[in-house]
């Protein structure tokens, strides 16, 4: 399969992009979900873009999507060599997001847990004020289709974290999100650490803690439509680690301190594997999110 570098200039104007959405999904094998979510989404009265980052699928996930993408320029594919985990996936397409110019990027897995037909309403509560609509299954109206160990799993570790972090959400856990891109510091959620499920934890953190408008919008979380879920038992107790590390680091982000110009600059190609994709990290080394290696 042979999948073209997504290029800036290609022909969509800037300001086109400004004006929609970019619909984002982190994927590892969901071919038996994606194409459905793809029609779902870009059926939607709302005009959005989506991308897809997928993590070399073997059940081929990455070639259903190339075709649409062929086929539509709304769709855009980027297919990283291994499976790098979905808090890394997120964070490239969030600097992506900002490399093309998007002013508001809406966030959701790709096994219909998530339905495309709350985007409008996350999207809503951007137009209605909020700089971050996250999709929660907590508060008043939402719902969460999970049994036994699992629902007690999930309702427990959000508990625990408004508790422990004193803040006033209840939901820190979910991916659905929409937020404003020109609200947020650049850096603030692309140079992150974590590369596995404790992203969206630090990623409510940080926006929290940077003052940021949140609004919770009630959604129903149902469980995944088909496929097998790919959440590792050890992410439970790195979850947990993260929640410590998250509750007694409480050192502020310095939007100068990173990054830079994280735009497209072409010193910010991979010195490895040649993607346009590589940022500062806090510690000063440059690591690219596309190998996620050290870029030299
Ligand atoms: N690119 C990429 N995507 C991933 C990776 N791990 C999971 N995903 C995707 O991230 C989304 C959420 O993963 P899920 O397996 O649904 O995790 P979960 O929702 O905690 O588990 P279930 O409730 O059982 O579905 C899905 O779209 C996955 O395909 C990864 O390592 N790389
Ligand atoms: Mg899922």
């Amino acid at each position: 399969m042979h999948i073209p570098d997504l290029k800036i200039d290609d022909g969509m104007s800037a300001a086109v992009r400004r004006g929609r959405p970019l619909v984002f999904l982190a994927t590892y094998n969901e071919r038996s979900n994606i194409g459905a979510l793809l029609d779902a989404i870009l059926d939607l009265p709302i005009h959005c873009d989506v991308l897809v980052i997928d993590d070399n699928s073997p059940d081929g996930t990455g070639d259903v999507v190339a075709e649409r993408a062929a086929a539509d320029p709304r769709v855009g594919l980027v297919v990283r060599p291994q499976r790098l985990g979905i808090g890394s996936a997120h964070r490239l397409g969030w600097l992506h997001a900002r490399r093309f110019g998007y002013s508001r990027i809406v966030t959701m897995d790709a096994d219909f847990s998530h339905h495309p037909s709350d985007i409008p309403r996350l999207l809503h509560a951007l137009d209605e004020g909020a700089d971050v609509a996250l999709g929660s299954r907590f508060t008043p109206g939402g719902k969460l289709d999970y049994q036994g160990w699992r629902l007690f799993l999930s309702r427990a570790a959000n508990w625990l974290a408004r508790k422990a972090l004193r803040l006033p959400l209840m939901e820190y856990t979910n991916s659905f999100r929409a937020v404003r891109l020109d609200k947020l510091p650049l850096g603030l959620i692309e140079n992150t650490a974590n590369n596995g499920y404790g992203f969206f934890l630090t990623e409510t953190v940080r926006m929290a803690r940077q003052g940021l408008r949140i609004v919770e919008v009630p959604i129903h979380f149902r469980d995944r439509n088909a496929g097998r879920s790919k959440m590792p038992k050890f992410q439970i107790v790195l979850g947990a680690a993260n929640l410590f590390y998250l509750v007694f680091n409480r050192q502020t982000f310095k939007a100068d301190e990173v990054l830079g110009d994280a735009l497209g600059d072409a010193r910010f190609e991979c010195g490895r594997c040649g993607k346009p994709y590589v940022i500062t990290m806090r510690s000063n080394v440059r690591k690219c999110l596309f190998c996620m290696r050290a870029s030299g």
